[in-house]
Order: structure tokens, then sequence, then C-alpha cells
């Protein structure tokens, strides 16, 4: 064999291991998620950020609820919940109280966290508990046929909005930062680097952190909706996506057809935590006796 050959079979084999793949549960593997779903891509953002973040993933935990997003959780080689539906933020807020030495990311849909999940994730956001949370919201609800969800643009169409959405939609990100939360971005799939870094930014920073990711889910909603591809929803992104850093948070709602506002949108510092309050209620407490 020459030398170019061998060094062609060498680089071949090398292509085999990625990096990466000892964050991930080969056994898990091939995952259930559609060809051209974005998640796949997040998920990698997030292995990247988690392991440019510097810390320790003995003391890392990722909670997923119910959905084809929550199947994050089963395909990460970390100590992994995979929880009821709607009913991760409760989970991590308990796992939280119970060992504050934990960072703790939630990972999971639109759906979970803001339909069955909507009353857990406001209140959280409000008492700034010390959690990141990661939201893919494509729209509607994915894992269970492409239902309606409280995201899905007016006049959009689902399966239980067969004649276009008549609701109006929630802006997760405006809805969170109204109600407290320390941090707040909002990336599309498609802006994997910057996504990756809030990614980091979030886990590192203390506080209630969101990170909003616009998704492209081609099988159920991208089809009813004209982007019966994962790649047609990409162009979508790369042809409305700017970025507003600093933007106020209710001057970026998702219409179709209108710019997608991206960004940072809200990085506080110094905010008190739920656990900073308890521990500042009880030293007062003890002065007292
Ligand atoms: C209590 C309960 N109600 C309803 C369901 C059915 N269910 C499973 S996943 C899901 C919606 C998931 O939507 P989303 O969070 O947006 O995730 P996606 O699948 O789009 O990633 C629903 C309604 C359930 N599993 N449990
Ligand atoms: S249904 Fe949608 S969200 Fe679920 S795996 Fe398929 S493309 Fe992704």
């Amino acid at each position: 064999m020459t030398a170019t050959e061998k060094e062609v079979r060498d680089t071949i084999l090398e292509a085999k291991k990625h990096p990466m793949d000892h964050l991930l549960r080969w056994d898990r593997l091939p995952h259930v998620w559609c060809s051209g779903c974005g998640l796949g891509s997040v998920l990698s953002c997030f292995v990247q950020a988690i392991t440019n973040s510097g810390i320790d993933l003995n003391k890392l935990v990722v909670v997923s609820g119910i959905g084809c997003t929550g199947r994050v959780s089963g395909y990460l080689n970390l100590d992994v919940f995979h929880t009821t539906h709607g009913r991760a933020i409760p989970f991590a807020i308990g796992l939280k109280l119970a060992k504050p030495e934990l960072n703790i990311v939630v990972f999971s849909g639109d759906g979970d966290l803001f339909a069955i999940g909507g009353n857990h994730i406001i209140h959280a956001a409000r008492r700034n508990v010390d959690i990141t949370v990661i939201c893919s919201n494509n729209f509607n609800y994915g894992m269970t046929g492409g239902q309606l969800a409280p995201t899905t643009p007016e006049e959009a169409w689902t399966t239980t909005s067969p004649h276009g959405n008549v609701e109006p939609s929630f802006n997760l990100s405006a809805l969170v930062a109204a109600a407290g939360a320390s941090y707040v971005a909002r990336w599309t799939s498609l802006n994997a680097r910057r996504l990756m870094s809030s990614m980091e930014t979030a886990i590192l920073k203390k506080g209630f952190n969101f990170i909003e990711v616009i998704n492209p889910c081609p099988t159920t909603f991208g089809r009813r909706n004209k982007f019966d591809t994962g790649l047609k929803m990409l162009n979508f992104f790369k042809k409305h996506a700017v970025i507003k850093h600093g933007i106020d948070p209710k001057e970026t709602n998702i219409v179709f057809g209108d710019d997608l506002i991206v960004g940072e949108f809200v990085d506080k510092k110094g905010l008190l935590t739920l656990a900073d309050r308890l521990a500042l209620i009880a030293k007062k407490a003890q002065k007292k006796r």
C-alpha cells in the first residue's frame, strides 16, 4: 500500500470516530427523528456547548418532558431524566433544591413547556430558579401528529386547525422575559455557532436562563405550511432571520412573512435566585432566635 492510500484509509477510519462520541448513548441509536428535523443539529450544538463550557459533566443533569424534543435526554450519555409530559420544570426545581451543586438543564418542546407545562415555566422564571431551559419551538405538537400548539402562528395549518389557526400565539421569549428570567435568547437551528455560544453562556450563568430555538419540523408542521423539507425551512431562516441583540422581547413576535427576530434579548446581572432568597430568609430567621 502506498503512503497516500494508507493516509486516505487512516482518514476514513478517523472519520468514523467523532470527538463527542463519548457524550452520546450509542446503544440508543439510530434515533427516532425524521429526516430534515432540526433536533439533531440542536443536540449537536448542546454537546459542543457543554464541552466548551468546561463544566464538571458529573454535576450536569439534563431533564426532558415528553415529545420528539423530549427524546434528547435519552441520547445523552450524562445523568438524564425523561419525565412526564409538562413536568420537566418542577422535576428540575426539586432536583435543584435538593442538590444545589448540580447544573441543571431542561431540554424540551414548546408544547411540553408552554401548553401542559405553561404554568410551571412562568413561575420558575418569576422565582429566578437557577436552571437553564432550552426549548425547541417547531410551532406544533410534532410527536403526536401535528396538533395546534400555543406557538402556532395565526392562520397556520395544523391537523387541528385545518382551515388555519384562529388563535393568537404565545411569544415564548417575551413571556419568560416578562415573568422575570435572567437570560433570554432566541436562535434558529441554522444559527448553530451563535446557538452554541448562547447555550454556553446560559449554562455558566446563575439564574433562570432561557433559550428558544426555532426548529424545522417538516413532517407535521412543515408539510402543511409550504415547508415540506427541512431545507425549505432553513432557507426561510436564512432569508428572514435578523439579529437584534437587546431588543425589547415584546417586539419579537413571530409572524410568517415578517423578519424573524433572533439574538440575545435579555442578559440581567446579579438578580437574586430562589436559593439566594431562601438563604437570606434563613439568615434573618436565625438572627431573630
Ligand atoms: C398527560 C399527557 N397528555 C398528552 C400526551 C400526549 N403528548 C405526547 S408528546 C405531546 C406534545 C409534544 O409537543 P412538543 O412539546 O411541542 O414536542 P415536539 O414533539 O414537537 O418536539 C403530547 C400532547 C402525553 N404524553 N401525556
Ligand atoms: S415529527 Fe417533527 S419534531 Fe418530530 S422528529 Fe419528525 S420532524 Fe422532528
